[in-house]
């Protein structure tokens, strides 16, 4: 009785802490996006607590995208490569004197650290941000009736800056099919507070030091490894990206502006 009663009572205090941990980041860095900063502490090469870098949990089931993104393609992404960059993330950061306060710094200074840490920070975060770039497409804006097309102020915005929708999925889909080999595509803020969209390799994003992006913020990403579409696409690349418009979360985009 008392073992089960001291262990609920450890576990309560460990969930407590954690909430205040998430509480404390949260008003931090209320500007950034959150969820790639989770909640577990580790202590790094020079003795520091820093925030910890754990999955959060899918915002949908795997089969939720299906007819768009297949579930097992969802499954092995999310549940295997995604988890890596998680685990090895966790890794690089011990072994690392990492002087940064969260995952958002050390991207921004990514220069300072060992390509591990470049290809894990990068691979983390832009997964999280990813699952939150989609939903089911019964959530489409328009109903799936007229596609699934922003509204309200991203769609001012997108208009503004590339003339129209068709065009901003023209300019996306060609950086997509300019990129040679993995990467991604993305919508991001400029240092001017410019949209802009562009492609990088392997698991950099716009926010790191290293990057001519200059990027201060993410509105939109789509992973361009063929991990992510090659089950169901094959060679199609095209028409994986074609197809992706219909799940994009643009309420979410939006809440990025
Ligand atoms: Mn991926």
């Amino acid at each position: 009785m008392n073992n089960y009663n001291n262990n609920s009572r450890r576990k309560f205090i460990k969930n407590a802490t954690k909430t205040v941990a998430l509480f404390t980041i949260g008003s931090s860095i209320s500007s950034h996006f959150l969820a790639a900063c989770s909640v577990s502490k580790i202590t790094t090469k020079n003795n520091k607590f820093i925030t910890g870098f754990d999955q959060q949990p899918l915002p949908y089931a795997y089969d939720a995208l299906e007819n768009i993104i297949d579930a097992k393609t969802m499954e092995i992404h999310y549940s295997k490569h995604a988890a890596g960059y998680s685990k090895n993330l966790k890794e690089a950061v011990i072994e690392e004197a990492v002087t940064e306060k969260n995952l958002i710094l050390i991207l921004q200074n990514i220069s300072k650290y060992s390509t591990k840490m470049r290809n894990n920070a990068g691979g983390h975060y832009n997964h999280e941000f990813f699952w939150q770039c989609m939903q089911p497409k019964h959530l489409a804006i328009g109903n799936g009736a007229v596609g699934n097309i922003p509204d309200g102020r991203i769609a001012k915005a997108i208009d503004r800056t590339f003339g129209s929708f068709d065009n901003f999925k023209k300019e996306f889909a060609e950086a997509g099919k300019a990129r040679f080999g993995s990467g991604w595509i993305w919508l991001y803020i400029d240092v001017k507070g410019i949209l802009r969209i562009g492609s990088t390799a392997n698991q950099d994003n716009p926010l790191m030091d290293i990057s001519k992006m200059n990027g201060t913020k993410l509105l939109l990403a789509l992973d361009i490894w063929e991990h992510a579409y090659y089950l169901k696409y094959q060679n199609k690349r095209a028409d994986y990206i074609e197809n992706w418009w219909q799940v994009v979360n643009w309420k979410f985009v939006e809440s990025r502006l």
